[in-house]
């Protein structure tokens, strides 16, 4: 147990752990119902490798934590405290080596961050995020509406503009997006700015087509800054669980994927995806969203992660 009063934990992790609460109670529930009548034994390490499967860890991640049960356990009665802390400390060493924070690194001027993901998993709000941490570091931001399909698409960065105090170059509805995003990073040389985070549209990652429009926004951007873009984010949405995997790989092989947002872990969530793609892809994950406000993004770190999922303690 941690020695911080309930009250003063972070509303970022209330959230968490209650946006995760579906996974970690049905880990909890499933546990206790088994672990409480018998002494374990190989079937019941199955159970419990199918409960993990069941919240989206992934096949080796649930497998090694069956094993870690197991060992010295064999025939005696366990506790389902114990199991979950076990899951706990087993994902928390999957998560540990991919928390990493986003570092901007100065040199490059502007630092250039293109945000991409599937439809409404929360790039345009994650940006505005992004924008208001960066101002409040002290840093020039200036945002690129990269998604010029909609008119409420630039629209909605605007707002996010005028909240953060950031200038936004938009082109019009329908104009080309590489096109949009080589004229916003000319602009930001121009102008000296620190950081240049560019939106793009929503696409499904088996929609060809609109991953070579992506492709092209990344070739572009090149022609004016080979370096560029310095961070690629995949904004990931944590009710979607298993699809998550397919979009890791889709939009890592299309636009080089640098980094992870999971957003939406406020709600409920299932979170689990996030050991999965750790453990089989490396990605580094950057911050989680746990709600709609500007200040609503938090750096994710491992064990707060694999506490909210595991249910060990308490929101
Ligand atoms: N609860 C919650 N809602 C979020 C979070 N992040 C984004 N949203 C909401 O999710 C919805 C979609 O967010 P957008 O930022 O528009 O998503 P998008 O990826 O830009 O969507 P498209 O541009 O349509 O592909 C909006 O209603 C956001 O307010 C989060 O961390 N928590
Ligand atoms: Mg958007």
């Amino acid at each position: 147990m941690s020695d911080t009063p309930e009250t003063d934990k972070p509303s970022w992790w209330r959230r968490l752990s209650s946006g995760l609460k579906r996974t970690s109670s049905s880990i909890g529930t499933a546990l206790t119902e088994f672990i409480s009548k018998r002494k374990l034994d190989r079937a019941m390490l199955e159970e419990i490798e199918d409960v993990l499967l069941r919240a989206d860890l992934g096949t080796e991640v649930a497998s090694r934590i069956a094993e870690a049960v197991g060992e010295g356990r064999y025939d005696k009665m366990i506790a389902a405290s114990d199991v979950k802390e076990i899951v706990a400390a087993e994902v928390e060493k999957v998560l540990a080596p991919v928390a990493q924070p986003l570092v901007i690194d100065a040199a490059q001027k502007p630092f250039v961050i293109l945000v991409v993901g599937v439809n409404g998993s929360g790039k345009t709000t994650t940006i505005g995020k992004l924008s208001q941490r960066f101002a409040g570091e002290g840093r020039k931001v200036m945002m690129a509406a990269g998604d010029t399909f909609r008119a409420a698409a630039i629209e909605q960065l605007k707002v996010w503009g005028d909240r953060t105090g950031t200038p936004v170059i938009a082109g019009a509805q329908g104009s080309d997006s590489a096109g949009l995003a080589f004229n916003a990073l000319t602009a930001a040389k121009e102008q000296g700015r620190d950081v240049l985070l560019i939106d793009t549209a929503g696409r499904l990652q088996n929609r060809k087509e609109l991953m070579n429009e992506l492709e092209k926004v990344v070739r572009v951007i090149k022609k004016v800054d080979t370096s560029a873009p310095h961070a690629v984010l995949l904004v990931l949405d944590a009710t979607v669980g298993q699809n998550a995997l397919s979009q890791v790989e889709a939009f890592t092989a299309t636009a080089g994927v640098t980094g992870l947002v999971m957003t939406k872990l406020d709600g409920t969530a299932r979170g689990g995806i996030l050991v999965a793609i750790a453990e089989k892809h490396k990605i580094p994950v950057h911050f989680i969203g746990v709600g709609e406000g500007v200040d609503d993004l938090a750096p994710f770190t491992a064990r707060d992660f694999a506490k909210a999922i595991a249910g060990t303690e308490a929101a």
